[in-house]
């Protein structure tokens, strides 16, 4: 395992432990026919630190893949009876995308057209057999570096930064694809704003009001169900949505969100800190049928909630 050019230094053993560690949350299934040649790879995995699978071919695999959302990684072997590797590529990308999971052939045979037929399929890489011992840890670590880079990058894309919640791009698209559903057309939008957050600010300090907002943000993460989307739109603004509840049990859903920001206390340097939101929401029907006019239907509310004082839900 000599991937860094100092393999004795005390830095290179805490790399190692960590990659040990990351690896141990990575399923991986290799797909080969032959026992001996699977459970070598299997084997060179599994000293990585990975959750190692084998199967013998295409059907069991495909069957563990769909089954077990943990599989990042599938070595594929191409020469199987039934099914061979390429086509079982073809039909894992039907499953999980190229950013999801890594799908690297393998194949001793010397035909080239058999790499390009692999990657146009969607392998993310390719190994000919026999392969070193090093090549197969470099090309599996760097797959999987790749993976972890890009999950990384969506999650700075499409999360807010100080709150942890979706950001407000991420809020529309999710909200975007409920409301081009038209399910069932029980969907409720609500726009929902601190009250007098200026004051927050100016009183307790910038970094209280941080605190405010991410204590903000954990009690609408708390309210938020399984089949709803909530998201910071900006600033000191929030938003959700609310799919399946009728007009009157969307409104206690907010009603009750409303209060448990009101009774929240928090303390900062022994001085309590308390706040309140106005909310303005609006329902999914013909009149409003997008989302662009749900929020502004909701906004309109929202706006009635604090010229009539506040700390209320209006819509
Ligand atoms: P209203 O009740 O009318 O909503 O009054 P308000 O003071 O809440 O509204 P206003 O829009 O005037 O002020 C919002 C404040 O939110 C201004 C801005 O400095 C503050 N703010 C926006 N983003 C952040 C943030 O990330 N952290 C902190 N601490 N403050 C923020
Ligand atoms: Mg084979
Ligand atoms: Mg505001
Ligand atoms: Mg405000
Ligand atoms: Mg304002």
């Amino acid at each position: 395992y000599v991937l860094k050019s100092t393999p004795d230094s005390i830095d290179y053993l805490a790399w190692l432990v960590q990659r040990l560690e990351r690896n141990r949350r990575i399923n991986a299934l290799v797909v080969d026919d032959s026992l001996s040649a699977r459970s070598y790879i299997a084997s060179l995995l599994a000293l990585q630190g990975y959750q190692v699978s084998h199967v013998a071919d295409g059907q069991s695999a495909l069957r563990m893949v769909e089954a077990d959302p943990g599989i990042r990684l599938v070595i594929v072997d191409q020469e199987m009876p039934g099914m061979d590797g390429i086509e079982l590529t073809r039909r894992l990308r039907h499953l999980r995308a190229r950013d999801r999971m890594a799908v690297i052939g393998v194949s001793g045979s010397s035909d080239a057209s058999l790499i390009p037929r692999f990657l146009k399929n969607g392998a993310n890489d390719f190994l000919r057999k026999p392969f070193s011992r090093e090549e197969f840890f470099c090309r599996v670590s760097q797959n999987i570096d790749q993976l972890e880079l890009i999950g990384t990058l969506q999650d700075l894309a499409t999360r807010d930064f100080l709150t942890g919640l979706p950001n407000r791009r991420s809020f529309l698209e999710q909200s975007e694809k409920v409301v081009a559903q038209g399910s069932g057309g029980d969907l409720t939008v609500a726009m929902i704003d601190i009250d007098h957050f200026k004051h927050i600010n100016d009183s307790y300090g910038h970094e209280a009001g941080d605190r405010a907002l991410r204590a903000m943000a954990d009690i609408l993460h708390a309210h938020t169900r399984r089949e709803d989307h909530c998201g910071r739109f900006g600033g000191e603004e929030f938003c959700v949505l609310i799919h399946g509840l009728d007009a009157a049990a969307s409104r206690a859903h907010l009603e009750t969100l409303r209060q448990a920001v009101e009774a929240l206390e928090l303390d900062i340097d022994g001085r309590p800190l308390r706040m309140t939101i106005s909310i303005g929401a609006s329902r999914h029907s013909p009149q409003f049928d997008t989302l662009h006019k749900l929020l502004g239907e909701a906004d309109r509310h929202l706006y009635l909630a604090k010229a009539g004082g506040r700390n209320q839900v209006r819509g």
